[in-house]
């Protein structure tokens, strides 16, 4: 069993910096707008806090334009955290910047030495196991090595895949409680999440599965409102968050936290 799936006291953030403009996208869309990205975090921030979370905020790093999204870093469970190895090179040297935070409360910190790559965005922790998709940023390597530390801790890890052009695997799907997955069509088709429950996303609308359940909150990207709709009709206490800036990054809700 692995627990918390959605039940956090703790999360992760890292203010972005100017150089977020020379960040990372596979298609260029825009240069994103540093003022309206700060606004969208600090909304971000204060949600994880009105929950009751302490949030650790830490500083931008301008040598690393993409280090706002620190999941893609650590996986962080109740047991310890694993530093990950990205894919990227140019995210390579964010994990050493976020291990001190992580020292700080955690005993047991592990390391993915490589030569495998794995990215904390293809890591989607569920309430009874630990699916990792394999991606362009996540091989084979990466999530053996991962496999075996999370072995050490008692958690069972199930690889699967992200579809082909979907940068990580969250980018498709998100955690809703511990047995329910909020999914695009194009996900679930793989098979990949038989046996929970699965609720998708509206179509044309694929971008809100990258959304996160932190404690009483569903927090979704802005813009979905046929999705948020849906939510909030199963009950859930749906949060929207502008994400245009991001967005223009590939990054959706998941990438701007550590939560544990
Ligand atoms: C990247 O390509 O690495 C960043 N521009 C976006 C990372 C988003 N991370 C995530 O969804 N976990």
């Amino acid at each position: 069993m692995t627990n918390p799936s959605f039940e956090f006291s703790r999360a992760v953030t890292r203010r972005p910096s100017a150089s977020i403009i020379n960040g990372l996208r596979a298609e260029d869309i825009g240069t994103p707008d540093l003022d309206q990205m700060l606004a969208d975090h600090a909304h971000y921030v204060a949600t994880l806090k009105e929950t009751g979370a302490e949030v650790i905020e830490l500083p931008p790093l301008e040598a690393y334009p993409d280090a706002v999204f620190v999941e893609d870093t650590a996986l962080c469970l109740p047991q310890g955290a694993v530093m990950m190895r990205p894919g990227a090179p140019s995210r390579m040297g964010e994990v050493a910047e976020m291990e001190p935070a992580l020292r700080a409360v955690y005993e047991d910190i592990r390391q993915i030495s490589g030569p495998g790559h794995i990215e904390g965005g293809d890591i989607l922790v569920t309430g009874r196991e630990v699916l990792v998709g394999r991606s362009d940023r996540t091989d084979a390597a990466g999530v053996a090595e991962l496999a075996g530390i999370l072995a050490d801790w008692g958690h069972s890890l199930r690889e699967v895949f992200t579809p082909p052009g979907v940068l990580h695997f969250k980018t498709d799907c998100s955690l809703l409680d511990a047995d329910t997955i909020l999914s695009t069509k194009r996900l679930e088709a793989s098979g990949c999440f038989e046996g929970y429950n699965v609720l998708h996303v509206a179509d044309g609308e694929e971008a809100a599965a990258n959304s996160i359940r932190f404690n009483q909150y569903v927090i979704c990207p802005a813009g979905f409102p046929r999705t948020a709709e849906m939510l909030s009709n199963a009950g859930y206490d749906v949060v929207q968050i502008n994400n245009s800036e991001c967005s223009k990054l590939d990054g959706g809700m998941s990438c701007l936290s550590l939560r544990f």
